[in-house]
């Protein structure tokens, strides 16, 4: 278990919104209100109130009580919650205080990239490298990959895209939902009409400056992988996706990836993987159309020939068992897969024939929002956001009103989860498994898009208090992001942000987000360590730990989400 838990007043060590939530944990037994006192950075006591006893947090066990200062409204740095004489971390107190956070968890993906240069006068110093998997020596791949021995037939050019995760694996299922979050971020920005949406040139994409707001230029980078992974036409499995393209067995840790000599294979194709193309790449046709005409018709070319090859193909289910050399990314329930591609070719085309896929779908009427949240295997949520959100989908008006209904409903169902924790966190005590802060960003993702369709300001309060468990505000008393608080991770298994197994590596750039507890301790540094845990508490800062601390595209996705959410400025 992590050592140091620190002070016992748990905050968002980033900080707080002017205009959000403020509130705080304390870990104590008293059975009576204890006395709290907000001070400014010259130590001045700027607010003070009582706490209330909250009793256990049912994840970590801790006995808590609830500090709520939302009424303070003085901006600064350096700001202490002090209780019983004791200090939390410091923290700020600012409208601009994600302005930073949703520019570094943008950048990760830059700096995920593969097949292209990372410029350190972007990534910043030390973070530089050269192209990864272009076929430069010793690299074999991503331009001639051929298919693992007797699944599939000839070589494919898929470079780029982006690095999964601190494997330098490139799977189209996850990609799949982390370019949506990416796509969608952008898509509710422009809906709500922030300047930060259109034209967007504030990014550090090698890109910026061009016409296309740089969350796209980022997305796009990777939408033109998962297009190049559709298996051509006039072979078997035509408009089929592969699965997945990795090393022939797993890549030793710490390697840059420009220095990977292991052969690169292409796994068979899925239905899973050739939903997720459909899905992204219809919701493509339908954002990038205003920025680059030809490129959307190309998305909604292969978006069409993906549905159809799924269709063909409906029960091509990526094998468990593939995992040497990367992660299997299994499932065995494409149902969800093909409502959500339905959804967005129906969002995009308006024609009948998607429309009758989305309402013959058991998935459209069923319960999509899960306690433990949507994920790369659970995409019907995506599916359902996209139907509830986008502007004329030109469902009947009854069930528009039933779509918009479910996810307000969630959202209620989440902001109960959290007011039952100590933590205020959006996640029930079983959902603490492997990547478990993704789904509580994916939780506050669904109280955001609550919050665009009611106007109600409960549902932000929700999701902005789900980044303050993410930055702090927990039983390890953590942030969980690189660079953003007085005690955050800063060792996420990667195998080139390797500092803590080789000093001239660097440590994972700001804005890194750790996958977070995982009561699975599904991997051998945390058996070893972490037996016993606590949910909440089943997490190191160790390299070696990467089913608690690994990072992944499909986790900093939610959290870019968020913080592009949490950035825009509100009021006059
Ligand atoms: O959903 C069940 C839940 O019902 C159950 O209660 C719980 C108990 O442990 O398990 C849950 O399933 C877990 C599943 O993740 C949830 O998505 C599995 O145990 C767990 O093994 C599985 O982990 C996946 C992991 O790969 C191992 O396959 C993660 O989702 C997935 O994010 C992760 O992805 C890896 C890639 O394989 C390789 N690249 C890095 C990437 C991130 O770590
Ligand atoms: O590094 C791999 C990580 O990206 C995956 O999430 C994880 C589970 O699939 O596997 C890691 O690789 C380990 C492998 O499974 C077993 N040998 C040690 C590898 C870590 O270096």
């Amino acid at each position: 278990q992590d050592a140091d838990t620190g002070p016992a007043v748990r905050v968002n060590q980033l900080g707080y919104l002017p205009d959000g939530p403020k509130r705080a944990t304390v870990v104590s037994s008293a059975s009576t209100p204890l006395g709290w006192q907000l001070r400014d950075a010259a130590g001045q006591v700027v607010a003070t109130g009582s706490t209330v006893a909250h009793g256990a947090d049912p994840a970590s066990g801790d006995p808590t009580h609830l500090v709520d200062f939302s009424a303070y409204t003085g901006t600064g740095t350096g700001f202490t919650l002090v209780v019983n004489g004791q200090a939390g971390y410091p923290f700020d107190i600012s409208a601009g205080l994600y302005d930073g956070l949703r520019a570094d968890s943008l950048s990760f993906f830059y700096q995920q990239r593969s097949g292209i240069a990372i410029d350190p006068a972007l990534a910043g110093a030390g973070y530089g490298r050269p192209a990864g998997h272009l076929g430069v020596a010793p690299n074999r791949g991503d331009i001639a990959v051929p298919c693992q021995a007797g699944v599939c037939d000839g070589t494919e050019d898929v470079r780029g895209g982006w690095y999964d995760a601190g494997d330098q694996g490139k799977y189209v299922v996850n990609g799949g939902i982390a370019t949506w979050q990416l796509v969608n971020s952008f898509e509710r920005a422009a809906r709500a009409g922030t300047d930060a949406a259109l034209g967007d040139s504030t990014l550090r994409v090698p890109e910026r400056g061009n016409a296309a707001p740089d969350v796209l230029d980022e997305a796009r980078w990777e939408l033109e992988f998962l297009l190049r992974m559709q298996v051509p036409d006039g072979r078997p499995l035509a408009g089929t996706a592969f699965h997945k393209v990795h090393d022939a067995s797993w890549t030793d840790l710490p390697t840059r990836p420009e220095q990977d000599a292991q052969q690169r294979e292409l796994h068979h194709p899925s239905t899973a993987a050739t939903l997720n193309l459909a899905a992204t790449a219809a919701q493509c046709a339908r954002v990038y159309a205003r920025y680059d005409a030809a490129f959307a018709a190309r998305c909604l070319d292969s978006a069409r020939r993906a549905w159809t090859a799924a269709r063909a193909n409906p029960a091509m289910l990526a094998p468990a068992s593939d995992t040497t050399g990367g992660g299997a990314y299994d499932d065995a329930q494409v149902g969800d897969e093909f409502y959500w591609a339905a959804a967005e070719l129906y969002a995009t085309t308006g024609e009948a024939q998607y429309r009758d896929a989305v309402t013959g779908s058991a998935f459209h009427t069923a319960e999509v929002f899960a306690p433990g949240g949507f994920s790369w295997s659970d995409t019907a949520a995506l599916g359902r956001i996209t139907l509830a959100t986008v502007p004329d989908v030109g469902l009947p008006a009854a069930d528009l009103a039933r779509v918009r209904a479910s996810v307000t409903s969630a959202a209620d169902r989440y902001l109960a989860t959290a007011g039952d924790q100590g933590y205020a966190v959006p996640l029930p005590v079983d959902g603490y498994i492997w990547g478990s802060n993704s789904q509580v960003a994916n939780n506050a993702v669904v109280m955001a898009v609550a919050q665009e369709l009611t106007g109600q300001e409960r549902y932000r309060a929700g999701a902005l208090e789900a980044l303050d468990y993410l930055l702090g505000r927990n039983a390890l008393n953590r942030s969980y992001v690189t660079g953003y608080g007085e005690h955050a991770s800063a060792n996420q298994h990667h195998r080139f942000w390797a500092h803590q197994n080789d000093a001239s590596l660097p440590h994972p750039p700001a804005g890194s987000f750790a996958g977070g507890p995982n009561a699975g301790l599904q991997d051998p540094v945390a058996q070893a360590r972490l037996a016993g845990c606590k949910p909440a508490a089943c997490y190191l800062d160790d390299i070696g730990s990467y089913s608690t601390n690994e990072v992944a595209i499909n986790w900093n996705a939610p959290l870019a989400w968020l913080a592009a959410y949490a950035a825009e400025r509100h009021g006059p």
